[in-house]
């Protein structure tokens, strides 16, 4: 018999934007892990005997976890796991394994971008049989169980070898340690034309690869050195790390800064990219060039016959509401179906699944496809590699015929990171408070359309999500949004987002902070919030 034991709830595990985040320590306390996972197996259904998948960014504390969840699924009834080797599995790894096994799900170990080490961030996520992260109403039930629980099941068993490849028990239940690459090489190989990616390498053009000791490193030697021919050193930081090397391993103009240094300084390779913590995210970067992860999901919709997964044309697409309105620009010169969802891939799956998107992206430097159900970070910078194969066009070539043909978005978003919990409700509450003198009046010389807190009702399961960010629409298309970001463990983090369209040539050579100057500013008289935070300046800005 599985043994059981006796627990005390936590009150504080609701999952944020993408799944439950914390600091390692709050982790490594009495049953924290274990009453996070037991709940999410007493909410999700009757899976016994069949396959969870489960691994890591190979963040601290990876390691641990992945022992924990092996005892605990196995002393609740699943038939099998598959692990990656090392507790590697990049997020979107993940999701092409749990679907190409008809794993029932998969526990993901990740806090993305958030720095990893003993003082750092953990993290762990539920994702359902298609592979994509668990929509509202798990992550709630997830919740509401684990405000309850008193007890949970795990096997007493020695460690599993999860450095070595092969298959092993735990009491009945078969554990197979997998290579993290394999599957996740195939499916690469399946969508993009991986000949004419080796012949551009073969050339001058050069590239760079910034892994940020996170996990792509693995998959990125694989794919662009190996079977790509991409040099070695192409790949910056390529050994996963327990802390990342220390680093933010964010890929933005802030976070990636030896690969900035290198695209923006002498002799830049033609091509430039970084991915995250977990794999998912993605910066694209030309010559002295910076591709907004807006613009990146508007090029790959408009080029996407270039690759052969896409080639047949493709669904629709969707976007999370504060990424740039670019990709609906040429949703609409396609005739495609064109979605807007709140922040979060979980709310792409059902709109992939029902077969009405195939592309979609967020401005956090997230782009992917209905070929997994998470965003995809090796997979955009594949996409971009095959179409510049195709085109044979820089980076900025393709950028600029690009807003010739659609016109431009500028876009940014202002970070103010780790404020103070009430200040940045506070500021959320002024923002809301101006909303009827802004109504049908103007703002920054542009005229208001409207402002709203926006909600978002699912066309497939007609699930309502509310509160998902505060907006000021304006007549000639430009938007100032207001978030509260839902992953980070210290504080808050209020997010502007700041957009503005130019249909005119001749305007669309500004730079992108001095072409929103004015909607910058007005954010910060309205908002009240160097006041109100003491902040003078974002602490990041993409
Ligand atoms: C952020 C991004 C959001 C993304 C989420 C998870 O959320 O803004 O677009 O989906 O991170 O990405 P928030 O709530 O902090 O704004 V990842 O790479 O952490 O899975
Ligand atoms: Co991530």
């Amino acid at each position: 018999m599985p043994n059981t034991y006796h627990t005390e709830a936590y009150d504080d595990q609701r999952p944020g934007t993408s799944g439950l985040r914390k600091k390692v320590s709050h982790f490594q306390q009495p049953n924290y892990l274990h009453n996070f996972v037991q709940a999410t197996f007493d909410v999700i259904g009757n899976f016994a005997g069949s396959t969870l998948v489960v691994g890591g960014d190979g963040r601290y504390y990876n390691r641990e976890a992945i022992q924990i969840i092996l005892r605990m699924a196995a002393a609740n009834g699943f038939g099998r796991v598959l692990v990656g080797a090392g507790g590697i599995l990049s997020t979107p790894a993940a999701s092409c394994i749990i679907r190409k096994h008809g794993a029932y799900g998969g526990l993901i170990l990740s806090a993305s971008h958030n720095p990893g080490g003993p003082n750092e961030d953990f993290g762990i996520k539920y994702n359902t049989g298609n592979g994509g992260p668990a929509p509202e109403s798990v992550t709630e039930a997830i919740f509401s169980r684990s405000i309850e629980i008193t007890r949970y099941r795990m096997l007493e068993a020695a460690d599993i070898p999860i450095d070595n490849i092969g298959s092993y028990y735990l009491g009945e239940m078969a554990v197979e340690v997998i290579d993290p690459t394999e599957e996740y090489t195939k499916l690469m190989e399946s969508l993009f034309d991986f000949d004419a990616i080796r012949h551009l390498l073969a050339g001058d053009f050069s590239i760079l690869f910034d892994a940020m000791h996170a996990v792509t490193g693995p998959y990125a030697m694989e794919i662009l050195h190996h079977r790509l021919g991409a040099p070695a050193e192409a790949i910056l930081n390529a050994e996963p790390k327990e802390d990342f090397g220390g680093g933010h391993p964010d890929p933005n103009l802030t976070y990636a800064k030896e690969l900035v240094a290198r695209m923006f300084g002498e002799d830049a390779p033609a091509f430039g990219a970084a991915s995250d913590g977990d794999g998912d995210r993605n910066m694209v970067l030309g010559d002295h060039f910076f591709v907004t992860p807006s613009d990146s999901l508007a090029v790959l919709t408009a080029n996407a016959d270039c690759a052969p997964g896409y080639a047949n044309g493709l669904d629709g697409v969707a976007r999370s509401m504060p990424t740039s309105g670019a990709v609906d620009q040429v949703a609409k010169a396609m005739g495609l179906e064109c979605f807007e969802t709140p922040t979060g891939w979980k709310f792409f799956g059902n709109l992939m699944d029902a077969h009405r998107v195939t592309l979609c992206g967020e401005e956090s430097f997230g782009t992917g496809s209905s070929h997994v159900r998470e965003k995809d970070g090796l997979w955009a910078v594949l996409f971009w590699l095959n179409i510049l194969a195709v085109r044979k066009l820089s980076v900025t070539e393709i950028m600029q015929q690009h807003w010739v043909k659609y016109g431009r978005n500028y876009y940014s978003r202002h970070d103010y990171e780790g404020v103070e919990t009430t200040a940045a409700q506070a500021v959320m509450h002024r923002v809301q408070a101006a909303f009827p003198a802004l109504q049908d009046g103007t703002l920054a010389g542009r005229e208001v359309a409207t402002c709203d807190d926006f909600a978002y009702r699912d066309p497939i399961d007609d699930s309502l999500s509310e509160h998902q960010g505060l907006r000021i629409l304006f007549t000639d298309g430009s938007r100032i949004i207001f978030r509260l970001s839902g992953t980070g463990t210290v504080g808050a983090t209020i997010r502007i987002y700041f957009e503005s369209f130019e249909s005119d040539v001749a305007r669309q050579g500004q730079d992108t902070q001095a072409a929103l100057a004015g909607l910058i500013h007005s954010a910060e008289s309205i908002s009240d919030l160097a006041n109100i935070t003491g902040r003078s300046a974002p602490t990041v800005i993409t």
